[in-house]
């Protein structure tokens, strides 16, 4: 499969193949851990995705670990992604190049929870920490069964108690967001399947020609159709921000009926709306 390049970065790479984008997280050395820099290129990449009438569904990986020689995919460590990068960790967030503590890895997972379209992270490793949030708030998760995930949060300084916290609890259940929180312990690809935070787990070498197929399959469906039951699906959880979206999105939908056209009419025109020519539907 062609990948093509949409747009050169230096932490991340981002590319597409028939509708479908792929963003990669490219620090491979450090787990694939985000800084500041990696952040704000997501979210570069995820405001191009939006933007993009060509792309239908994306996917969010990390960058496999070199393999040696002889060697298999699945003889080597890989990671999804490790959090945030330890090496910058700083008093008030993770340091940017200018010196600026930041936590806006926050803005890449409201980017991606109001995406509309499909987010699917294709987890071939470690998803860990901030990292294992991030997974978490993609529409489905596809991993590899060498994956394996976790909280890292209180043994190393750190805690997400928003989507990381409350989304978690909404998929696996509150005992199991205090367990996987409170004990910090990996799981494997399997028991993350089994928890409801994993929707389907294949060997790594299947990884990405599953999840292309999964995309291909969304394709198909009606782009609305998959806009408004995500819109539908956030807002249950998001309050009135997640009205917001849906709200919007009826807005559009809205916009395209003669009714809603007559009011603007009506007004460029100078006259009284006549919207008792519209179906009032029972
Ligand atoms: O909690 C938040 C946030 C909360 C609110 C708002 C914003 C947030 C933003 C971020 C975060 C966080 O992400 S906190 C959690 C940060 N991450 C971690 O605690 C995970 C740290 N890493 C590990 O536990 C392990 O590396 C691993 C389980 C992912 C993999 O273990 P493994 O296979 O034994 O590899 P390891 O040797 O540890 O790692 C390979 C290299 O990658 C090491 O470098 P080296 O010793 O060769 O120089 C390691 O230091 C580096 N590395 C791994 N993870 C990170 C990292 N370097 C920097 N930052 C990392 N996160």
């Amino acid at each position: 499969r062609e990948w093509k390049e949409i747009r050169k970065f230096e932490e991340i790479l981002f590319e597409e193949y028939n509708g479908i984008a792929k963003i990669t997280i490219n620090r491979p050395r450090y787990r694939n851990a985000f800084t500041p820099k990696t952040t704000l290129e997501l979210s570069q990449a995820f405001a191009q995705c939006r933007e993009l009438q060509r792309i239908r569904v994306v996917l969010l990986t990390g960058a496999m670990s070199e393999v040696p020689e002889g060697k298999t995919l699945g003889d080597v460590k890989h990671a999804f992604c490790s959090g945030g990068d330890m090496h910058v960790k700083g008093r008030g967030g993770y340091i940017d190049d200018e010196g600026v503590p930041r936590l806006s890895v926050l803005d890449v997972q409201m980017q991606i929870r109001r995406l509309p379209k499909p987010v699917i992270a294709m987890v071939n490793g470690y998803a860990i920490g901030g990292g294992h949030v991030l997974h978490l708030v993609c529409d489905l998760t596809i991993a590899s069964e060498n994956a394996i995930f976790g909280q890292t949060g209180p043994k190393v300084g750190s805690f997400d108690a928003g989507f990381g916290s409350s989304y978690l609890a909404r998929i696996v259940g509150q005992k199991k967001a205090r367990e996987i929180w409170f004990m910090c312990r990996q799981y494997s690809a399997k028991e993350a399947e089994e928890m409801g935070m994993v929707n389907k787990v294949v060997p790594i070498e299947q990884l990405e020609d599953e999840c292309v197929s999964w995309a291909e399959t969304m394709m198909e469906r009606s782009p609305i159709a998959l806009r408004m039951i995500k819109a539908g699906l956030n807002a249950e959880l998001d309050g009135q921000a997640g009205i917001q979206q849906l709200a919007g999105d009826c807005t559009m939908l809205y916009y395209f009926l003669d009714e809603a056209q007559e009011g603007g009419k009506a007004f460029l025109e100078k006259r009284k709306p006549n919207f008792d020519q519209y179906p009032q539907i029972p």
